[in-house]
């Protein structure tokens, strides 16, 4: 709801998380200049190279690693557009990012396993999971599809496929979990939860992958980069470490390991694949690859599905207003061809009304569930103080206007099509009242508590079910309906136009 969304503007919003200056402890981060002469490091280098941080700085890489491999990053620098690339030294998993000033190599601690499975083996692992995603028919069954097929597929304990509304709340379409975790499926939880700039950072960086909450954050080396002389910008590290406020977080959903990969459509973040873990959990980058190749996958499914459906809404529209408009060329007068036959049932088919007015020649005509003559009187001179040349539409009349608690019942949606406003003619299209029950994880209102110092925060402790009962909305109008209702507005007033003759008088 859009009174909770203060948080993540003004609040959650502003945590720097790509300055945190701190990594977490699975990899080392090494930080080349575009000499590939090493300007800053994270504390732990020891763990992989055996020498302290100070005795790595400005030594080349050539010297840390090989030439050859030296040579291969020079080359990705030059050849790769900028893009981040994963590679290996000396068995442990490489990934490069190139700033402008910089190049950030994050080297994991584990070692990788040396008898890498070929292509053809993984892809035959992941045949059938891409096959069921492919032929699942509606969003809500890839959703499932996906849920289930990703938690066999990443041994995960919950898999959790979730999906931002336009407020950037999120909902949980599908879960797949062992038992006995506490279940999420079809709550939704606040937009501050995951605020925008941790939204942002999966533009460019895929997943978000944090093996072990407990994590001892490590340090960089010196605290300030030489290269920029400011904090590195860490945005599109996955070493990062992690802010605070989440970590917290994390231990109140008691989950121990937790990896987000993003649903992308049309370059905008749909929704997230959640994945959590009771316990610590490291997973080997070839996992991570692999998930982040279903999430293209999912993605990709979601957004034909989507237009799809968009397609044949449109078709159904169209299909409509072409009788609508056949009714009234067939009637030869407007408000008959409004009325007449199924002229009135048609248009309210086409906009999904629950009932419709036609006010016209000072008679008022009525179909389906309306407000009472009166009401419908005084709406038409509330209207008159509106833009009479565009159709006026809300999905809570309540909210716009002064209305009593039954007449919102049936009239919370109004879409007005003016046909002469000066003259207070108006079809009026209403729809009733549906009471949106968002099943929230947690009450939104407490997911902050400050401490006495106001500078210190927590999130909520509770993830269990808080229901919220939202009155005096209709469905929303969609933007192809009221852009066939502008159509419809246009027909009628080229059809008036040119003689008049077509009205009754
Ligand atoms: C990050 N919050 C995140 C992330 C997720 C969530 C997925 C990305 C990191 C990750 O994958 O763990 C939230 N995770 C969820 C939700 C579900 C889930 C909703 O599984 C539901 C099933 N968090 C708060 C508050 C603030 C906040 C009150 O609760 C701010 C005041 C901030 N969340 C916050 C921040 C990050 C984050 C700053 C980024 C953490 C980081 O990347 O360092």
């Amino acid at each position: 709801m859009s009174q909770y969304s203060k948080y993540d503007s003004e609040f959650c919003g502003n945590i720097p998380i790509h300055i945190i200056n701190t990594v977490q402890t699975y990899a080392v981060l090494v930080v080349l200049d575009h000499q590939l002469v090493i300007r800053q490091v994270s504390e732990n280098v020891d763990v992989i190279f055996g020498k302290n941080a100070r005795e790595l700085i400005d030594i080349s890489l050539q010297e840390l690693t090989s030439e050859a491999f030296a040579e291969q990053i020079a080359g990705l620098r030059e050849n790769n557009g900028g893009q981040r690339f994963t590679t290996n030294w000396d068995g442990h998993y490489v990934i490069a990012h190139f700033q402008p000033e910089l190049i950030l190599l994050e080297i994991e601690t584990g070692i990788a396993a040396r008898e890498g499975a070929t292509f053809m083996e993984h892809f035959r692992d992941m045949r059938e999971t891409i096959h069921r995603i492919d032929t699942a028919n509606d969003v809500q069954s890839v959703c499932t599809v996906a849920a289930d097929e990703l938690k066999k597929v990443s041994g995960f304990d919950k898999v959790m496929i979730y999906a931002f509304d336009k407020d950037w709340n999120g909902h949980v379409m599908a879960e797949a979990r062992e038992e006995e975790m506490e279940a999420y499926l079809r709550f939704t939880f606040p937009a501050s939860d995951i605020p925008k700039p941790a939204r942002d950072i999966y533009k460019n960086n895929p997943y978000r992958f944090i093996p072990d909450r407990d994590f001892e954050p490590v340090k960089l080396y010196p605290v300030i980069n030489p290269v920029t002389h400011a904090f590195l910008d860490m945005s599109d590290c996955n070493v990062r470490a992690v802010a605070a406020v989440h970590v917290e977080y994390l231990k109140n959903m008691k989950v121990g390991a937790s990896m987000s990969v993003r649903l992308m459509i049309n370059g905008e973040l749909w929704g997230l694949i959640a994945c959590h873990h009771r316990t610590a959990r490291v997973i080997d980058h070839q996992l991570c690859t692999k998930l982040e190749l279903l999430s293209t996958i999912i993605s990709a499914r979601i957004n034909t599905l989507q237009l799809q459906g968009y397609f044949d809404y449109n078709s159904r529209l169209n299909n409509c207003y072409t009788q609508v408009i056949a009714n009234i060329y067939k009637n030869d007068k407007l408000s008959d061809g409004l009325a007449a036959g199924d002229g009135a049932p048609i248009l309210m088919n086409m906009l999904q009304a629950t009932g419709m007015a036609v006010i016209m020649n000072r008679e008022v005509r009525f179909w389906g569930t309306v407000p009472s003559k009166s009401e419908i009187e005084d709406l038409t001179l509330w209207l008159h103080l509106k833009d009479g040349r565009r159709v006026f539409h809300t999905d809570s009349l309540a909210a716009a206007y002064e209305i009593s608690a039954s007449l919102a019942e049936i009239a919370s949606g109004l879409l007005a099509i003016p046909i002469q406003a000066q003259q207070d003619e108006y079809i009026l299209l209403f729809r009733n009242e549906h009471i949106q029950t968002t099943r929230w994880g947690g009450n939104p209102e407490e997911r902050i508590f400050f401490d006495k110092d106001p500078q210190i925060y927590h999130p909520r402790h509770s993830f269990k079910l808080w229901q919220e009962h939202v009155k005096g909305y209709s469905s929303p109008w969609r933007p192809e309906e009221i852009q066939a209702a502008e159509n419809l507005r246009s027909f009628i007033f080229a059809f008036l136009s040119p003689t008049q003759d077509n009205r009754d008088i």
